[in-house]
Protein backbone atom coordinates (compact mmCIF):
# COMPACT_ATOMS: atom_id res chain seq x y z
CA UNK A 1 0.00 0.00 0.00
CA UNK A 2 1.24 3.31 -1.22
CA UNK A 3 0.42 6.78 -0.23
CA UNK A 4 -0.07 10.65 -1.99
CA UNK A 5 -1.23 13.45 -1.17
CA UNK A 6 -3.84 15.02 -3.92
CA UNK A 7 -4.60 18.82 -3.90
CA UNK A 8 -7.76 20.30 -5.70
CA UNK A 9 -6.79 23.57 -6.50
CA UNK A 10 -8.69 26.93 -6.59
CA UNK A 11 -9.60 26.98 -9.87
CA UNK A 12 -10.76 23.05 -9.48
CA UNK A 13 -12.70 24.23 -5.96
CA UNK A 14 -13.99 27.46 -7.32
CA UNK A 15 -15.65 25.89 -10.86
CA UNK A 16 -17.58 23.30 -8.46
CA UNK A 17 -15.09 20.00 -9.44
CA UNK A 18 -14.32 18.72 -6.31
CA UNK A 19 -17.25 15.79 -6.64
CA UNK A 20 -16.06 15.37 -10.02
CA UNK A 21 -12.39 14.70 -8.75
CA UNK A 22 -13.31 12.48 -6.02
CA UNK A 23 -15.87 10.56 -7.97
CA UNK A 24 -12.66 9.70 -10.02
CA UNK A 25 -10.39 8.34 -7.54
CA UNK A 26 -13.45 6.30 -5.86
CA UNK A 27 -14.61 4.88 -9.18
CA UNK A 28 -10.83 3.38 -9.67
CA UNK A 29 -10.58 1.99 -6.54
CA UNK A 30 -8.52 4.65 -4.81
CA UNK A 31 -9.62 5.00 -1.07
CA UNK A 32 -9.54 8.13 0.38
CA UNK A 33 -7.50 8.16 3.79
CA UNK A 34 -7.39 11.84 4.63
CA UNK A 35 -9.26 15.19 3.87
CA UNK A 36 -10.04 18.79 4.33
CA UNK A 37 -10.82 22.02 2.80
CA UNK A 38 -7.87 24.38 3.59
CA UNK A 39 -6.33 27.56 2.29
CA UNK A 40 -2.38 28.09 1.87
CA UNK A 41 -0.47 31.21 2.67
CA UNK A 42 1.68 32.86 0.35
CA UNK A 43 4.00 31.50 2.53
CA UNK A 44 3.35 28.54 3.17
CA UNK A 45 2.74 28.02 -0.66
CA UNK A 46 6.36 29.37 -1.44
CA UNK A 47 7.29 26.56 0.80
CA UNK A 48 4.99 24.13 -1.20
CA UNK A 49 6.54 24.32 -4.34
CA UNK A 50 10.23 24.86 -3.18
CA UNK A 51 11.11 23.02 -5.62
CA UNK A 52 10.26 24.92 -8.42
CA UNK A 53 11.30 28.20 -6.74
CA UNK A 54 13.65 30.35 -9.20
CA UNK A 55 11.46 29.04 -12.19
CA UNK A 56 9.99 31.84 -14.52
CA UNK A 57 6.53 30.06 -13.40
CA UNK A 58 7.25 30.15 -9.55
CA UNK A 59 5.83 33.57 -8.69
CA UNK A 60 2.55 33.35 -10.59
CA UNK A 61 1.93 29.70 -9.17
CA UNK A 62 2.22 30.45 -5.64
CA UNK A 63 -0.20 33.49 -6.27
CA UNK A 64 -2.31 30.96 -7.92
CA UNK A 65 -2.54 28.36 -5.24
CA UNK A 66 -2.82 30.92 -2.61
CA UNK A 67 -5.58 32.46 -4.50
CA UNK A 68 -8.35 30.72 -2.88
CA UNK A 69 -10.07 27.45 -0.66
CA UNK A 70 -8.11 24.32 -1.72
CA UNK A 71 -9.08 20.55 -0.89
CA UNK A 72 -6.02 18.32 0.44
CA UNK A 73 -6.35 15.03 0.45
CA UNK A 74 -3.85 11.68 1.40
CA UNK A 75 -5.18 9.11 -1.58
CA UNK A 76 -3.75 5.09 -0.62
CA UNK A 77 -3.46 2.29 -3.00
CA UNK A 78 -1.57 -0.29 -4.80
CA UNK A 79 1.08 2.15 -6.38
CA UNK A 80 -1.10 4.91 -5.91
CA UNK A 81 1.33 7.97 -6.71
CA UNK A 82 1.59 6.66 -10.51
CA UNK A 83 -2.03 5.75 -10.22
CA UNK A 84 -3.14 8.86 -9.57
CA UNK A 85 -0.35 10.83 -11.83
CA UNK A 86 -2.55 8.56 -14.37
CA UNK A 87 -5.91 10.02 -13.64
CA UNK A 88 -4.86 13.50 -13.69
CA UNK A 89 -2.93 13.79 -17.07
CA UNK A 90 0.33 15.46 -17.71
CA UNK A 91 0.79 18.55 -16.53
CA UNK A 92 -0.42 20.62 -19.82
CA UNK A 93 -3.75 19.61 -20.31
CA UNK A 94 -2.66 20.73 -24.22
CA UNK A 95 -0.97 17.23 -24.06
CA UNK A 96 -2.64 15.35 -21.53
CA UNK A 97 -4.50 12.04 -23.01
CA UNK A 98 -7.97 12.33 -23.34
CA UNK A 99 -9.92 11.32 -20.29
CA UNK A 100 -7.83 12.82 -17.82
CA UNK A 101 -9.15 15.10 -15.11
CA UNK A 102 -6.59 18.03 -16.67
CA UNK A 103 -7.35 17.08 -20.13
CA UNK A 104 -11.31 17.18 -19.48
CA UNK A 105 -10.72 20.65 -17.22
CA UNK A 106 -7.85 22.18 -17.42
CA UNK A 107 -7.74 25.55 -18.54
CA UNK A 108 -4.13 26.78 -18.86
CA UNK A 109 -1.09 24.88 -17.84
CA UNK A 110 -1.02 26.77 -14.59
CA UNK A 111 -4.69 25.91 -13.71
CA UNK A 112 -4.51 22.47 -14.36
CA UNK A 113 -7.03 21.38 -11.23
CA UNK A 114 -5.11 18.93 -9.47
CA UNK A 115 -1.77 18.39 -8.11
CA UNK A 116 -0.25 15.14 -7.24
CA UNK A 117 2.70 13.94 -5.34
CA UNK A 118 5.18 12.66 -7.89
CA UNK A 119 7.51 10.28 -5.71
CA UNK A 120 7.68 8.44 -2.24
CA UNK A 121 9.89 10.72 -0.89
CA UNK A 122 7.90 14.00 -2.10
CA UNK A 123 4.50 11.53 -1.03
CA UNK A 124 5.54 12.13 2.68
CA UNK A 125 6.73 15.45 2.79
CA UNK A 126 3.33 16.54 1.15
CA UNK A 127 1.40 14.84 3.53
CA UNK A 128 3.09 15.81 6.60
CA UNK A 129 2.48 19.57 4.99
CA UNK A 130 -1.13 19.28 5.47
CA UNK A 131 -1.79 16.13 7.71
CA UNK A 132 -0.22 15.01 11.33
CA UNK A 133 -0.87 11.09 11.25
CA UNK A 134 -3.24 10.96 14.17
CA UNK A 135 -5.66 12.70 10.70
CA UNK A 136 -4.97 9.91 8.68
CA UNK A 137 -7.68 7.51 8.62
CA UNK A 138 -7.00 3.22 8.05
P1 LIG B 1 2.87 18.66 -11.95
O1 LIG B 1 1.81 19.44 -11.19
O2 LIG B 1 2.29 17.93 -13.14
O3 LIG B 1 3.69 17.77 -11.07
P2 LIG B 1 5.18 20.45 -12.03
O4 LIG B 1 6.19 20.48 -13.10
O5 LIG B 1 5.57 19.87 -10.70
O6 LIG B 1 3.86 19.73 -12.61
O7 LIG B 1 4.69 21.95 -11.81
C1 LIG B 1 3.90 22.31 -10.70
C2 LIG B 1 2.77 23.18 -11.18
O8 LIG B 1 3.33 24.40 -11.69
C3 LIG B 1 1.95 22.65 -12.35
O9 LIG B 1 0.93 21.75 -11.94
C4 LIG B 1 1.38 23.93 -12.93
O10 LIG B 1 0.28 24.41 -12.12
C5 LIG B 1 2.55 24.87 -12.77
N1 LIG B 1 3.41 24.89 -13.98
C6 LIG B 1 4.28 23.95 -14.38
N2 LIG B 1 4.91 24.31 -15.51
C7 LIG B 1 4.42 25.53 -15.83
C8 LIG B 1 4.69 26.45 -16.90
O11 LIG B 1 5.50 26.21 -17.80
N3 LIG B 1 3.97 27.62 -16.88
C9 LIG B 1 3.07 27.92 -15.90
N4 LIG B 1 2.80 27.09 -14.88
C10 LIG B 1 3.46 25.91 -14.84
MG1 LIG C 1 5.04 18.24 -9.55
Amino acid sequence: MERTLSIIKPDGVSRGLIGEVIKRFEESGIKITAMKMTYLSKKKAEGFYAVHRGKPFFESLTDFIASGPITVMVLEGEDVIQHNRDLMGATNYKEAKPGTIRADFATDIEKNVVHGSDAPETAATEIAYFFSSLEIVG
